[in-house]
């Protein structure tokens, strides 16, 4: 689907992902597939959000690993550096000054209501304030780069509504300071749920490694964990996300990564097992993840990566510093 009309100027992109485990195919599915479609569209940039991760405690070293880890892995994907703009953020220091400056432009009862943190707070009465204030430190992400859309799965919808009112707030205030940006979700595939429990969404953070398909994970551990998802005793293959969670999920999964239209797939299994389909989604996968896990191989450790992200953290300061200049304008700040 292009999201340009002919002679129009190309909009800009901007997304992130955390170097806080092993990506999965939720990540890809719902966020990862966008990036690389749009990169012949728009003009992308493709952020490795370290200072988001931070939010919880890291493993320094781990941290470090991670972070090349998410690197290659958007190579491996598809995204072509050429095209879009691939960096670490915090190496453009713009995003946490942009961040202190929308802290002050927002409310402690708006970042109380954000979902994702009342999850990861787990109702303590005290939170760690990096993870409160962490949709601003997003906004900041985004605002920075004048950005047009943010490709996301469906569970930051509501960090990408708060982006747009802090935007709205300031403009309100000193107008043409932000563009305003939109958020783009995919429909099938924006929300993959875990595999052992289909009512949750598939996460790095959970403790079951057979809740998740990892982008790396080997034939056996990817069979392993379809052949052993949680579904229910109907034995019809239906997508009925209400009463047959798993069995949805399964679909889900399955068209996504082959296009196949879900009533199609159903058809195609109508009075078969739910081994048979699990039996073929094995096959799916393995095959949609192998030439991913090759490109993977060959880049993770090579001088060519750093390359590209000494080169993106360039070119992302470039933009950046431009658009903290007019922020700092229009508040005021410096002389
Ligand atoms: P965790 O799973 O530990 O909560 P996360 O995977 O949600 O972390 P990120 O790495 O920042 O956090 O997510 C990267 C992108 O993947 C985001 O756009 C997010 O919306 C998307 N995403 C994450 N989980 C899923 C999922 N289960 N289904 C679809 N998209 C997802
Ligand atoms: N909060 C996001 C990751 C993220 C992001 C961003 C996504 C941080 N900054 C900017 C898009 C744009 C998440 O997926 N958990």
């Amino acid at each position: 689907m292009s999201i340009v009309s002919p002679g129009e100027k190309r909009p800009r992109v901007f997304s992130g992902v955390q170097p806080t485990g092993n990506i999965h195919i939720g990540n890809y599915l719902g966020a990862l597939v966008q990036f690389v479609e749009l990169q012949d569209q728009a003009d992308c940039i493709y952020c490795i959000v370290d200072q988001h991760a931070i939010t919880v405690p890291q493993d320094p070293k781990e941290l470090r690993q991670h972070i090349l880890d998410v690197a290659a892995l958007y190579l491996a994907v598809g995204i072509d550096p050429k095209k879009a703009i691939v960096f670490v953020q915090s190496e453009v220091s713009a995003h946490t000054e942009l961040s202190w400056i929308l802290t002050c432009n927002s409310y402690t009862g708006e970042l109380s209501r954000m979902t994702q943190f009342k999850q990861k707070n787990k109702g303590r009465e005290s939170a760690p304030t990096g993870l409160f204030t962490y949709p601003v430190l997003m906004a900041a992400d985004i605002l920075l780069y004048d950005t047009d859309i943010v490709p996301v799965g469906n569970d930051q919808k509501q960090h990408i509504e708060l982006t747009r009112d802090l935007a709205n707030r300031v403009n309100g205030k000193y107008p043409g300071t932000f563009v305003v940006p939109d958020g783009r979700f995919m429909k099938s595939g924006a929300r993959i749920m875990s595999l052992d429990d289909p009512t949750s969404k598939m996460s790095k953070s959970a403790v079951n490694p057979l809740s998740r398909i990892s982008l790396l994970d080997e034939p056996a551990k990817i069979k392993k964990a379809i052949m052993r998802a949680t579904t229910d005793s109907e034995g019809i293959i239906r997508y009925d996300i209400e009463n047959k969670p798993g069995i949805s999920n399964l679909l889900s999964i399955y068209s996504t990564f082959t296009g196949t239209p879900i009533p199609e797939l159903e058809q195609k299994y109508e009075g078969a097992g739910y081994g048979t389909l699990k039996k073929d989604l094995v096959e799916v996968t393995v095959d949609a993840l192998a030439p991913i896990q090759q490109r993977y191989a060959e880049i993770r450790n090579s001088e060519e990566l750093l390359k590209i992200l000494d080169d993106g953290a360039e070119r992302a300061n470039a933009i950046a510093e431009v658009v903290l200049k007019r922020v700092k304008n229009s508040f005021g700040l410096g002389r």
